[in-house]
């Protein structure tokens, strides 16, 4: 099956800084999908990237809520939020992309997670649902019917990106190896992966493509 077209896309969801090892919210392994996701694109026309991209007084950051420590919970938007800490923040170099990653073909960037007072996890819309980044419009304007995701992390940003573009109607597909999970809960990434198969996306590996 040839899996890559004209009508294809790969959306690499927050390779950044702070979800780095070393980074204000690191995932494990976050630095090992770097050189898998450079490969990658090499396979692709279509490369679009997503950016978290908060400003200094996001109510996703703990430490705007006096008393309040990530992993907490509070209400953000009419939704039960979880604490995060601070990361990604608007033109610091924990909201930078890898300095590894090739970012020569890029066709687009969607940052998300600009307004102080709702939390993105998916490239498309806010948890709200009341933004929208443009993403969906921008893929379809570009005669993409399929949709691989990769990046960081599995079970925030990738699970709400990959879960919206299956909604969207795109064929989407998970690149296993090319995404790791913050695992708050050790399971964490094993669940976002049944959950994604469940709503009809795909599971490969980069070396079937
Ligand atoms: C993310 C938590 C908070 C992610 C972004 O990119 O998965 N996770 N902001
Ligand atoms: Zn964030």
């Amino acid at each position: 099956m040839e899996w890559i077209n004209d009508h294809t896309a790969l959306l690499i969801v927050d390779v950044q800084n702070d979800f780095i090892p070393g980074g204000a919210l690191a995932v494990t392994g976050g630095d090992r999908v770097v050189p898998i996701i450079n490969e990658l694109q090499k396979k692709f026309r279509h490369v679009i990237a997503t950016q978290d991209f908060h400003p200094a007084n996001h109510g996703s950051f703990a430490s705007n809520h006096p008393g309040k420590l990530p992993g907490e919970f509070i209400e953000l938007a009419g939704l039960t939020q979880i604490l995060w800490p601070v990361h990604c923040v608007q033109s610091s170099r924990g909201a930078d992309f890898h300095p590894d990653l090739n970012q020569s073909q890029w066709k687009a960037i969607f940052q998300k997670g600009k307004n102080p007072d709702v939390d993105s996890y998916s490239g498309f819309f806010d948890n709200a649902r009341r933004g929208d980044t443009g993403l969906g419009d921008y893929l379809k304007s570009n005669g993409i019917t399929r949709v691989f995701v990769c990046g960081l992390a599995l079970d925030y940003c990738v699970k709400f990106t990959a879960l919206d573009a299956k909604n969207f109607g795109f064929e989407t597909i998970l690149i296993a190896d090319a995404t790791r999970a913050v695992n708050l809960q050790p399971s964490d990434g094993e669940a976002a992966i049944k959950e994604m198969k469940a709503a009809g996306i795909k599971v490969l590996t980069s070396n079937e493509l």
